[in-house]
């Protein structure tokens, strides 16, 4: 895989797919979303690969749309639909799914300044590793914005309503530590121990049943919206999904023999 504002490298069943716009602290222009649409839609169609770590190139993660491309229409005075952005083929709204609900872990290695769909990008992962000198905004609100890119879904339910709100009305920065305080992020490491921490989770769960992590993820954002009783329904249905994986019975047979099992995603 070839782009200009995106680099993906493989080791073993990792890839770790990288933002590269430093100039711009990564900021996402059409190209960039383009790109990163077509890099994860292989990599999640890809069984090799059981882990996918999404970081930033420089000393920022992602600092949201990049906003020099509305500088010429909006000195010209045009005022584009962003929905017509926001939902076409190079949009943020083809992309936050890829993430979201890749049919494997994906860890945001967040190496620095995540703001505005930037940090939508972030949520829309799995899991968040921080460097201790990241800050945080959600920085819509700045420019008169509501927040995009699944943050309306993502946020309340990392850090609860109250935050969320706090959050999206004021896009206040907020630094690496409070992050971890409120959620926002699961751990927070030295900077430049970030990629190496997410490099030995991605190993990690790449070494895990694939297949019952993809139906884990699914479940956990479909019954968000449920009953407990349409929620033990969809888990016992999604349960049997899982018991017909291979890697179910590796699990249980390699328990009973007292061995480590090898799973193979399947
Ligand atoms: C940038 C950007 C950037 C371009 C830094 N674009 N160049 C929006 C519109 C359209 C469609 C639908 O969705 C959206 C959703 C959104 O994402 S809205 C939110 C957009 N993002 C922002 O408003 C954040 C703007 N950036 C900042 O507030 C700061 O740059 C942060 C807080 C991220 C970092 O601050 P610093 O560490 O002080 O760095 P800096 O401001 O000096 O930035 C470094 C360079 O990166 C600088 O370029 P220059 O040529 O002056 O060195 C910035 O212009 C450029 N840059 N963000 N989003």
């Amino acid at each position: 895989m070839s782009y200009q504002q995106v680099t993906v490298e493989q080791d073993g069943a990792v890839a770790t797919v990288r933002m590269n716009n430093p100039a711009r602290l990564n900021a996402l222009s059409t190209v960039m979303s383009g790109e990163l649409i077509d890099a994860l839609g292989q990599l999640n169609g890809d069984e090799s690969i059981r882990a996918i770590i999404l970081t930033g190139e420089g000393r920022g993660f992602c600092a949201g749309a990049d906003l020099s491309a509305l500088e010429e229409p909006y000195r010209r005075g045009d005022r584009p639909k962003l929905s017509t952005f926001l939902q076409s083929d190079t949009g943020y709204n083809r992309l936050i799914p890829l993430l979201a609900e890749a049919p494997k872990p994906v860890i945001a290695a967040i190496n620095g300044v995540a703001a505005g769909a930037g940090l939508s990008v972030a949520l829309a992962c799995d899991i968040r590793i921080a460097g201790e000198d990241a800050p945080f905004s959600l920085a819509f609100v700045k420019i008169g914005l509501i927040p995009d890119s699944g943050a309306c879904y993502f946020l309340p339910r990392a850090v609860g309503m109250a935050r969320a709100l706090e959050l999206a009305i004021t896009g206040d920065r907020i630094d690496a530590a409070t992050a971890l305080q409120m959620g926002l992020v699961n751990r927070v490491v030295p900077a430049d121990r970030v990629l190496a921490e997410s490099h030995d989770l991605a190993r990690k769960l790449a070494d895990l049943p694939t297949a019952a992590i993809a139906l884990t993820k699914r479940i956990l954002k479909d019954a968000s919206g449920l009953s407990l009783a349409q929620t033990l329904e969809l888990e016992a249905t999604v349960q049997d999904e899982a018991a017909a994986t291979d890697d179910h019975i590796e699990g249980v047979m390699a328990f009973l023999e007292k061995r480590t099992p090898t799973f193979t995603g399947r």
